[in-house]
């Protein structure tokens, strides 16, 4: 370490621009890559001013209470729901997040996932690579327009998957207010949006309002010909019940871009032919990644100079 030169704990990877310009501003400790966590912050926890993360790893409440120098904890993504935010604004602590730069980026991957499970584009790519198109047709797909849509959480993310999906069918959301400049019908009822849905997208925050709230009775109402599709936060669903509808054909598919337990996906998932899956994709696209990165560091170098962070949450 350098004297004097502020520390910032990176807990996950960044892209590498992103990491060459924390190098230039920050001894950068790459925590994810450290075999004993203990001795080292036992030597240098007092320098740690910044952590740099991602939306999907936050930082451990026990991490940040280790950390007495810590100013900082700037997150690289929308979401900020592995972070303590209480706890942070208690120990005067600023968080920040990257919003807006990735909208498109997300609900653009949501539309490609809701198309590529009707339309079973996935399967029908291996058709061809395994050579099986000369001996056989595909089974017919189902038909994406004309469809019902149902958004879990009309917020930045939802709405611009509601204005995507409104080119193909009637859209519906629900959340915990109706949104009044939204063209789209409030459901007030999971239950009855999900009933009244071909397609349940869920674009949620994570918190304890949302926790497991996709569960058997949501599932149910979907049924044996709706599909769901996840771009918001594993925890937001029951993920064995989900396994157990999917097995039992009590609902038709699932895309699912974020799982419970990142980045392991569980193997019953794995083996069904019903559902897609990617791999936390949503947000990774170059320009997008390229503007979370800048928003990461326009936060940090304001908070540095003192001035106001442009994406504060905290
Ligand atoms: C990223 C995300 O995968 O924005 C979020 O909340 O989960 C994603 O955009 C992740 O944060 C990248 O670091």
């Amino acid at each position: 370490m350098t004297p004097d030169r502020p520390i910032a704990l990176q807990l996950c990877p960044l892209s590498p621009a992103m990491e060459a310009a924390l190098g230039d501003r920050f001894d950068v400790v790459r925590w994810f890559e450290m075999q004993d966590h203990e001795a080292w912050l036992e030597a240098h926890a007092a320098g740690v001013r910044a952590v740099v993360t991602g939306g999907h790893v936050g930082i451990a409440n026990t991490l940040m209470e280790q950390l007495p120098s810590l100013g900082v904890v700037a997150i690289n993504g929308v979401g900020f729901d592995k972070v303590d935010l209480d706890l942070a604004g208690r120990r005067g602590v600023r968080v920040s997040n990257t919003p807006d730069v990735l909208t498109e980026d997300v609900a653009d991957l949501a539309v490609g996932l809701v198309i590529a499970l009707l339309r079973g584009i996935v399967a029908a790519d291996r058709h061809v690579r395994d050579q099986r198109w000369p001996t056989g047709e595909m089974p017919l797909a189902r038909k994406v327009s004309g469809r019902r849509f149902g958004i879990v959480g009309l917020g930045r993310i939802g709405a611009a998957i509601a204005e995507r999906l409104s080119a193909f069918g009637p859209v519906s959301y629900t959340g915990r207010t109706p949104k009044a400049a939204a063209p789209y019908a409030y459901v007030a009822d999971l239950a009855e949006l999900a009933q009244n849905s071909d397609v349940l997208v869920l674009s949620c925050a994570a918190n304890a309002q949302t926790k497991a709230l996709i569960g058997p009775a949501i599932l149910d109402a979907l049924g044996p010909s709706g599909v769901l599709v996840n771009v918001a936060r594993g925890a937001v669903v029951d993920e064995a019940a989900l396994i157990g509808a999917l097995a039992e054909g009590r609902i038709a598919g699932a895309a699912l871009d974020v799982y419970a337990d990142e980045p392991r996906v569980p193997k019953a998932l794995i083996g069904m032919p019903n559902v897609i899956l990617t791999p936390h994709i949503a947000s990774a696209t170059e320009e997008g990644r390229r503007r979370m990165a800048e928003l990461v560091l326009e936060n940090l170098d304001a908070y540095f100079a003192g001035t106001p962070m442009p994406t504060a949450l905290v």
